[in-house]
């Protein structure tokens, strides 16, 4: 698959921080808001839902740019069920958008309305998760990070930080969904190359909050007596089995080290307080880098495959409250 890297958090962020600051300028001065190449196109984002902070953080993005490019957003929320989405992308095609850009829930099933948005002549963009179809043509790119990569660097993380010797309790994301299979594919694979380090229960928590805490009292029934980390597919989860282990008497980052990935600033907060140890980054703020893609295909460009979001890791050797207290996400 040919790969494009976008740059990571300092340039992504900066630019949208000053794109914030220019949106803010637009609204005082009375002027702006409706320029940009995008101007007077009509796009349909096939949101997967709004289960964590990093998924409305994306949201977020995506309007906000739109609204910067005087771009006619078409919106629709399928509340964590694909056939919400496919039936908004459906609905897309019937009403002749310009461009469509997608989140896919789950990997697989996109092959037949892709399909059909393709053959309508209309481009799509996919974001932060990809899709396993027989024939990629039927997308134009995806703008996502590398989730083998993530679950890597967790895994080589804990390694050193546990010097080989760890009891892992893994709450893993939505089923079928890009980056629970591969987190679970970069972690796991790094866990088996050492004997001292063993996954003892790894269940899915759906990326949110609650479902995360659930999970982990009802693991913690059974390990409380083993456990020394937790490691979560997203921040939601782990500050859920945060809540779950002090409920339980123990102290999370001291006790049983726990590891994430995101990045937002509530995770960071944790780690801070030391409730957290291991935070690696995955970013959301990929509005521009979506609206870029349409622009570039709607005036007869072609995009890599796959353009990369690059991803950093945070923990307390790097990480301050006011660097937390910073995080726009
Ligand atoms: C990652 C994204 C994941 C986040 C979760 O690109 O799909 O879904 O890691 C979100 O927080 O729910």
């Amino acid at each position: 698959m040919i790969m494009k890297t976008i740059p990571s958090t300092p340039l992504i962020l900066k630019r949208a921080g000053l794109g914030l600051l220019a949106l803010c300028a637009a609204v005082l001065t009375g002027c702006g808001g409706g320029g940009g190449e995008g101007a007077g196109l009509t796009v349909g984002f096939a949101q997967a839902g709004a289960e964590s902070a990093w998924r409305r953080a994306e949201t977020a993005s995506i309007k906000d740019e739109a609204g910067k490019r005087g771009v006619n957003l078409r919106f629709s929320d399928a509340q964590g069920k694909q056939e919400n989405q496919i039936a908004a992308v459906r609905d897309f095609i019937a009403q002749g958008v310009d461009a469509i850009i997608l989140a896919p829930i789950v990997e697989t099933g996109w092959d037949d309305v892709l399909g059909e948005a393709k053959d309508a002549g209309i481009p799509v963009v996919l974001v932060d998760r990809g899709v396993d179809v027989g024939d990629d043509s039927i997308y134009a790119t995806l703008i996502a990070s590398d989730f083998v990569a993530e679950g890597k660097m967790a895994g080589e993380w804990l390694f050193k930080k546990s010097g080989g010797k760890a009891r892992i309790i893994e709450l893993e994301g939505t089923p079928g969904a890009a980056p629970a299979i591969d987190r679970k594919k970069g972690f796991d694979d790094v866990i088996g190359q050492h004997a001292g380090m063993e996954i003892i229960a790894s269940q899915s928590g759906d990326f949110n909050i609650e479902k995360g805490k659930e999970v982990m009292e009802a693991l913690l029934a059974k390990h409380a007596g083993e456990v020394t980390v937790v490691y979560a597919h997203n921040d939601d989860m782990a500050l859920g089995a945060i809540q779950a282990l002090e409920a339980a008497g123990k102290k999370p980052g001291e006790e049983v080290i726990v590891i994430s990935i995101d990045g937002g600033k509530a995770a960071l907060t944790a780690l801070v307080e030391g409730k957290m140890n291991c935070v690696v980054e995955c970013l959301p703020l990929l509005g521009p880098n979506a609206f870029d893609a349409v622009e570039t295909i709607r005036a007869g460009g072609t995009l890599p495959k796959w353009q990369k979001v690059d991803d950093q890791l945070f923990d307390a050797d790097n990480t301050d409250a006011a660097f937390a207290e910073n995080r726009p996400y």
